[in-house]
């Protein structure tokens, strides 16, 4: 124990620390565009990293969420449970309840949680649950307990979040086509951008979302899936281009099930930390028209969180 008493945590070795300094973005949000995936870590004094988790990040407060979003020109956030934080939500719920109505949540729960936990979760933001099976980062939990909890979340109007990889999708395909809600994919089903956009296990992402009404995608994540980058923008004026026929073809097809988030801040990046303002400055390409735009970061988003709000 440290002189305080609060557990003491070390960033997992080669962490990259989240941008301290993004550019202002050129490309200009429209009014109200949700950031529809980010997360909070910590911080660690107030809310420790969870004994399960796969890595140790470094902090990542509610108020540095907060001025992201009013710099980048957000109105909104998504706030996505970290798996750092395992299934206990509190960091997360506490930055729902500060935005004031600016923030939604996305959980993590296990099917020990009882129904005035999640009408708890419910009346602070939270609208959704996260089933990750992304090996990297998550111990597996049984398909029957993810059903149940499905079931039990789908009556409060909420909706499941998926993350995958791409090669996982088919084994996955009968769990997620039995799933009772709306159901959004983290970062297009991490498509390898390498291959052609006719690639089979792209046409097998967009077969998902085409044979299944209630299938959003995330079109987020770029620096993730990118092998042309940044940092090698010299010359190219197109951020992450390589990912850009993906995305804006998921955009062009499915205009109305489509969100976009910046994942600040960021984990497990490995070869560059990138700009949030240059993140921004990725949409235009991939949601060519203000029309596209408006769905994109508005209206789905909208939809989807604060369907309350909407005319
Ligand atoms: C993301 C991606 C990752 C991590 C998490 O909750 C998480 O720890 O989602 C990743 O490492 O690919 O969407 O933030």
């Amino acid at each position: 124990m440290n002189p305080s008493s609060a557990p003491s945590f070390e960033k997992t070795p080669g962490w990259l620390d989240w941008h301290a300094s993004p550019a202002r973005p050129a490309f200009a949000l429209p009014p109200g565009a949700v950031d529809a995936h980010c997360h909070v870590f910590g911080p660690a004094a107030r809310f420790p990293y969870a004994a399960e988790r796969k890595y140790t990040p470094c902090d990542a407060s509610r108020e540095q969420l907060f001025a992201l979003r009013d710099h980048l020109g957000f109105a909104r956030n998504v706030i996505v449970q970290a798996t750092c934080h395992g299934a206990d939500n509190r960091a997360m719920v506490d930055a729902c309840i500060a935005a004031r109505g600016r923030a939604r949540g996305v959980a993590t729960v296990r099917r020990a949680i009882s129904d005035v936990e999640l009408r708890a979760l419910h009346e602070a933001g939270v609208r959704g649950v996260r089933f990750n099976f992304v090996r990297r980062l998550v111990d597996v939990t049984p398909r029957d307990e993810l059903l149940e909890i499905a079931g039990r979340i789908a009556p409060l109007g909420w909706h499941v979040v998926i993350y995958f990889e791409a090669a996982d999708l088919p084994g996955l395909w009968d769990f997620f086509t039995a799933l009772p809600t709306p159901v959004v994919v983290d970062h297009m089903g991490r498509p390898d951008v390498t291959k052609p956009l006719d690639d089979p296990g792209f046409a097998l992402f967009e077969r998902f979302m085409r044979e299944h009404p209630n299938v959003w995608s995330k079109v987020s994540c770029p620096e993730r899936l990118s092998h042309s980058g940044p940092p090698a923008l010299a010359g190219e004026r197109r951020p992450y281009r390589d990912v850009i026929p993906f995305a804006r073809h998921i955009v062009e097809t499915f205009p109305d099930r489509v969100l976009w988030g910046t994942d600040w801040p960021h984990p497990n990046l490995r070869d560059h930390m990138p700009d949030d303002g240059l993140l921004v400055d990725f949409i235009p390409h991939i949601a060519p028209t203000a029309a596209l735009q408006r769905k994109l970061l508005v209206d789905n988003p909208m939809r989807l969180y604060w369907p309350e709000e909407r005319a």
